[in-house]
């Protein structure tokens, strides 16, 4: 069996997730399609990624992003880094001939992005942007409902990201509320999930008509490299320092089918963790998710006696996408891990078989330039479109 070595460039939240998944893959995915070996891990510092090292099982560490990039030894590079660093690294991976998976969102700016994606058509190296929410079984099924016809021609799509652990005023400057570091706010951060959903299981978004809010305009300026997400909060007389993204924007969207629909995200929504959402309705029938349930889909058939049509909930299990891979019986419990499995086994896979995967670095430009409207529209306060 084909093993690949992995050069992992960041050692925070993402990198304990991406690291648990090369782990996990093989065992979940038998035979399967390579052995990702954990090889090399880098953070800012030797001492950093030296720990990073030995608690995510990778052979080596590194200080210095560049000399992995250049190893010849490796064949993918993951980027786990915050987003001011995700052009810089792609491109020279890119250029060294790397395969390369990136977190999202892609990168700080519309522009950087074009050049990553340039960079991997020019290099012809697989890519891949890592929006995983969209491999939760229950979401691949909701979209095979939809692609099989069962809920009709899809007429709306409503999805939400509403989380709180940014809503307390003393929860940290951290690199997410800086522009130059993270490029946008909440519409970067979690918004992107929810237009990859809106992508993945309707469509091209052709239009959209955003509001964008910053409720908290000043912060704690935040100590170390890692956002602890809220998690310690500072207290008394400390220095803060301006936010210049955006705590929450909404938006309502149009479809090149002629869907309609909305989007709403913010991290300052008290009691809402990770709710992560879509309603969809069609002409026949009607689907709908939320990642705090994600074993659940919920669906609702036109078709259905008078008596008995409703909501009903099918968990997910062997019968359903990837399912045979995870857990034998429905409803044992997928979670934020599993995710992340099958997105490294797809990548993998697409790499072994020379095939496309996606979201790819073309999925994530694009939801920069449909996050560009939506800025651009709550500016102007009119319909912008993301399509010439
Ligand atoms: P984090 O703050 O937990 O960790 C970032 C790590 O990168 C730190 O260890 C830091 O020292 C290191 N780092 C920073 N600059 C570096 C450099 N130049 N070279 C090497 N290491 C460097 O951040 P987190 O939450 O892991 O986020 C990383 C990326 O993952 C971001 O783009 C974020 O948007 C994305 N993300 C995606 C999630 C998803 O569900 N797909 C979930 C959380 C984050
Ligand atoms: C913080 O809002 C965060 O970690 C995001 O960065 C991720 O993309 C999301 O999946 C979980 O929440």
């Amino acid at each position: 069996m084909r093993t690949l070595n992995v050069g992992m460039i960041g050692g925070g939240f993402m990198g304990k997730a991406h690291s648990l998944a090369y782990a996990g893959m093989p065992m979940f995915f038998w035979p399967a399609p390579a052995i990702p070996f954990r090889k090399t891990v880098v953070d800012i510092r030797d001492d950093l990624a030296q720990e990073a090292a030995a608690r995510y099982g990778f052979e080596s560490y590194a200080s210095d992003w560049r000399k992995v990039v250049e190893d010849p030894s490796i064949d993918i590079i993951d980027i786990v880094t915050p987003n001011n660093t995700h052009a810089e690294i792609a491109i020279a991976a890119a250029k060294a001939g790397k395969h390369i998976i990136s977190e999202k969102p892609l990168a700080r700016t519309t522009e950087e992005a074009k050049q990553m994606l340039d960079a991997v058509t020019a290099a012809g190296v697989k890519h891949m942007v890592a929006f995983n929410y969209r491999r939760t079984p229950a979401v691949a099924l909701a979209k095979k409902y939809i692609e099989e016809g069962a809920i009709g021609r899809v007429l709306n799509f409503r999805g939400t990201y509403l989380q709180d652990w940014s809503a307390d005023p003393n929860s940290p400057l951290s690199w997410r509320f800086r522009k130059d570091i993270a490029g946008s706010g909440t519409l970067g951060d979690i918004g992107t999930h929810v237009i990859d959903f809106a992508r993945y299981l309707v469509g091209e978004i052709t239009e959209v008509m955003g509001t964008a809010q910053t409720w908290i305009k000043e912060r704690p300026v935040s100590s170390g490299p890692v956002d602890k997400l809220g998690t310690v909060k500072a207290s008394g007389d400390v220095k803060k320092g301006a936010v210049d993204v955006d705590d929450e924007i909404s938006t309502l969207l149009r479809f090149e089918n002629g869907a309609v629909g909305s989007i709403e995200a913010t991290r300052n929504a008290w009691g809402r963790n990770n709710f992560l959402t879509f309603e969809i309705h069609g002409e026949k029938g009607s689907i709908a998710f939320n990642y705090e349930r994600r074993d659940e889909l919920q669906v609702c058939f036109a078709d259905d006696p008078d008596d008995r049509r409703g909501f009903r909930t099918i968990y997910t299990g062997p019968a359903h996408p990837n399912g045979s891979a995870l857990w034998p019986i429905p409803a044992l419990g997928i979670g934020y891990g599993e995710t992340k499995i099958i997105e490294a086994h797809d990548f993998i896979s697409a790499i072994v078989n020379d095939t496309d995967v996606s979201p790819n670095f073309h999925d994530g430009y694009r939801i920069h330039v449909i996050s560009d409207a939506i800025m651009a529209s709550a500016k102007s306060g009119t319909w912008v479109k993301t399509v010439e």
